[in-house]
């Protein structure tokens, strides 16, 4: 007689227990719902978002048409759970998704499509096949409502298909915050209809760098793109019908030399900039005119227009202030108002902008930097710079949403060694992501409700096409999705149902990172990175926020 097969272990057999992020709670049960063509589908009409777009999920892929009616799969209305929350019930005769409201509903018709072969992440059939669930009962809600990823579309434009398509992963995933890092030195990529001239020049640059600063390459190729209003109108939308909240970033008064470009007045000198070609931390910051002050309030009235959602981001991060320092406005401005430096006049400047935001019902969100001049009031902080900034930003009564980058900074290398595509910064391991824990350490219970929730950050100096992008956020956005929806902390069953995970990635076409290392087409040993080592990245944030007292 040959070997007996070990009994499968309940918990970790089949897709049943392989879905990402992991729910809080999983019972399995016996048996399997069947879909057959008559399957229908129903939902109370607060959900019907839901099922049109399951329905719009399972059809392509399955060839159920899945038609109205009792019976089959409902999504059901029922009171008090949270916004976010629903149990999915499948037995061998239905399949029941309850939820509060629209969202909760559709974070449960995400689970039911996990709950399928991986097949039906496709967009078209592949051949005949039985589609079935395993009977279970899930009962889920996630920990934060805040659950981001910044993509940064300034250092590369990301056509607006792709855009979309990472709408559907951070959906898919049940990330629901996408913070749009707009506009920065190197491109403005949002059209504003009273200031042509920041897309006309704004949105390209001549060429730009090939691997890290430091190796002077350049490559020679016009790069840009950027988005119509309407397209923001159809992303904004898209997001929405999938509970995803796109946060607009306008960055000020730092990493705006594609605005001076554009428009030389907003500028300290007197010369004409081209948009920048080079990465880093540029010097070319906006002067303190009330002009200038103008014409970004002007521009924050047409983000507002285009972006209902209540945060809007404006920036703060990285201003050198060498030339406020030696500009006589920027030191009038400093002497007239009695502020002590320049760290306060970037405060003052910020107030402007934020103080606006918030007289018309928006909440301002600003990089961490803003603590060194003192918060404006009523600012979210968006801390990047370790626990020490968000622990300030807290005990001074601030909401926090944290993305420290030596832990959630994916433009950061996966692993050590020279075949990972442009290493840069320290070594931000699939491990490390999945046990990211977005509350520093040293905080009270109430405390702890001002950290909002956090967000992953795609940083694109180094990230030049979509298929990057791909590599560089799979599967470690899956892992920070965990984190931040469950906390589930058992990496080997994440392990275990990335396995099934990776097949749902491969029926999307992600070209995540192979847990062995790249594809020898994802190498990249034309563009030379600059990796350094955690003890380095370590020294380099005490000396950022040393000034800083707790
Ligand atoms: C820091 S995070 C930046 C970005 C860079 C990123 C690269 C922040 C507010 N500023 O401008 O793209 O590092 O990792």
């Amino acid at each position: 007689m040959g070997r007996r097969a070990r009994p499968r272990d309940p918990y970790r057999a089949g897709p049943v227990n392989a879905t990402i992020p992991a729910p809080a709670r999983r019972t399995p049960g016996e048996g399997r719902f069947t879909f057959t063509a008559t399957t229908p589908l129903s939902a109370d009409p607060a959900l019907a978002g839901a099922a049109q777009w399951l329905r719009g999920a399972l059809t392509p892929a399955t060839g159920l048409p899945l038609p109205e009616g009792p019976g089959g799969v409902e999504l059901r209305l029922v009171a008090g759970l949270g916004p976010e929350e629903y149990r999915l019930t499948a037995t061998s005769g239905s399949v029941l998704i309850e939820a509060t409201g629209p969202a909760g509903a559709f974070y449960g018709a995400q689970t039911l499509r996990q709950l399928l072969d991986p097949a039906a992440f496709r967009a078209g059939r592949t051949g005949d096949r039985a589609w079935s669930i395993p009977a279970v009962e899930i009962a889920d809600a996630p920990q934060y409502g805040w659950r981001g990823c910044l993509i940064d579309v300034a250092r590369h434009f990301l056509p607006k298909n792709d855009l979309l398509r990472y709408i559907d992963l951070l959906a898919a995933h049940k990330l629901n915050v996408l913070h749009l890092h707009l506009t920065d030195d190197q491109g403005w990529r949002l059209e504003i209809r009273k200031y042509p001239r920041l897309t006309e020049v704004g949105a390209w640059r001549r060429e730009s760098p090939v691997g890290a600063a430091r190796h002077q390459r350049f490559d020679g190729r016009p790069h840009g793109g950027f988005y119509s209003q309407d397209d923001i109108r159809e992303i904004v939308s898209y997001a929405a019908d999938r509970f995803v909240t796109i946060v607009p970033e306008i960055d000020l008064p730092g990493h705006t030399q594609a605005a001076i470009a554009a428009y030389p007045e907003l500028g300290n000198l007197d010369e004409r900039l081209p948009v920048r070609t080079e990465w880093g931390v540029g010097e070319n910051v906006l002067n303190v005119a009330d002009a200038t002050i103008a014409f970004f309030t002007d521009v924050l009235d047409e983000v507002l227009e285009l972006f209902p959602g209540r945060y809007v981001c404006v920036g703060g991060d990285e201003v050198p202030k060498t030339q406020w320092n030696e500009s006589v406005p920027a030191k009038e401005r400093i002497r007239e108002l009695g502020l002590h430096d320049a760290d306060e006049l970037q405060s003052w400047l910020m107030r402007h902008f934020t103080d606006y935001l918030l007289a018309r019902g928006r909440s301002p969100l600003g990089w961490d930097e803003l603590l060194e001049g003192g918060l404006p009031p009523g600012v979210t902080v968006a801390a990047w710079r370790g626990d020490k900034c968000a622990v300030l930003a807290v005990r001074a009564g601030h909401d926090v949403v944290v993305s420290p980058f030596s832990e959630t900074y994916l433009d950061f290398r996966q692993a050590d060694g020279d075949q990972e595509p442009v290493p840069i910064g320290s070594v931000t391991s699939l491990r490390a992501v999945h046990a990211f824990d977005p509350v520093p350490g040293g905080l009270g219970d109430e405390e702890r409700g001002r950290i909002l929730g956090a967000q992953a950050a795609l940083w694109t100096e180094h990230i030049d096409s979509p298929r990057l992008l791909d590599y560089m956020a799979f599967p470690r956005l899956a892992a920070f999705a965990e984190a931040m929806w469950s906390g589930a902390r058992d990496f080997e069953d994440f392990l275990a149902r990335l396995a099934v995970h990776e097949r749902r990635l491969d029926a999307l076409g992600v070209e995540y990172r192979p847990a062995g290392g790249p594809h020898p087409w994802q190498r990249r040993p034309d563009a030379p990175g600059h990796p350094r080592t955690r003890a380095e990245i370590d020294a380099q944030l005490a000396r950022w926020t040393s000034s800083l007292r707790l």
